[in-house]
């Protein structure tokens, strides 16, 4: 039994419709103010911003792998926009595992529980920290379609980050065979 990674982002997501309760989250390119090195570019990379006040989201959709066992964690890496005070930021993840060849249908299924995790944002303006959420894995096993939603639990009276939290890279982990 080993640590499987499957990485979520950056990659392909699917964003909701932006309907009641189905906010989503936007991407934009960033370019650091870093000096370029010589013969090469500035650094770039893609990032996923989530609104301080508006619960937004986005989803995650792949094949669970053939040596999956148990377990589910995403780990989210991200950074407050701006600012330096003591604030907390609160993400929320979700799974639909629907089974090949099985009854289950994918265009009536839902999502399971939702899970939270607060983490400290940096204090330093733009630093990265990491929040890893234990999903609850709607009973999946490998070879299943596996669809997470990622979110920001934006209306939680306790997520006190005043700015957009700005997500850099995502991946899951789960327990092999
Ligand atoms: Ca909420
Ligand atoms: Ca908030």
């Amino acid at each position: 039994m080993a640590t499987g990674t499957i990485l979520l982002w950056p990659g392909a997501i699917t964003l909701p419709d932006g309907t009641s309760g189905n906010a989503f989250c936007r991407a934009q390119v960033a370019k650091s103010t870093g000096t370029a090195p010589t013969n090469g570019p500035s650094l770039f990379f893609t990032e996923l911003l989530f609104d301080p006040s508006t619960d937004q989201h986005c989803f995650f959709t792949f094949t669970l792998p053939s040596d999956y066992s148990s377990g589910g964690i995403i780990n989210i890496d991200w950074k407050r926009a701006s600012g330096t005070t003591a604030q907390n930021g609160i993400f929320k993840a979700a799974v639909a595992a629907v089974t090949p060849g099985a009854t289950e249908v994918p265009n009536t299924k839902a999502l399971n529980t939702v899970a939270t995790t607060t983490t400290a944002a940096g204090t330093t303006s733009q630093a990265l920290v990491t929040t890893a959420i234990t999903l609850t894995m709607d009973s999946a096993a490998a070879g299943d379609m596996v669809t997470v939603m990622l979110g920001r639990d934006a209306d939680n009276a306790s997520d006190t980050l005043t700015v957009d939290a700005q997500v850099t890279d995502v991946n899951f982990t789960y327990t092999t065979t």
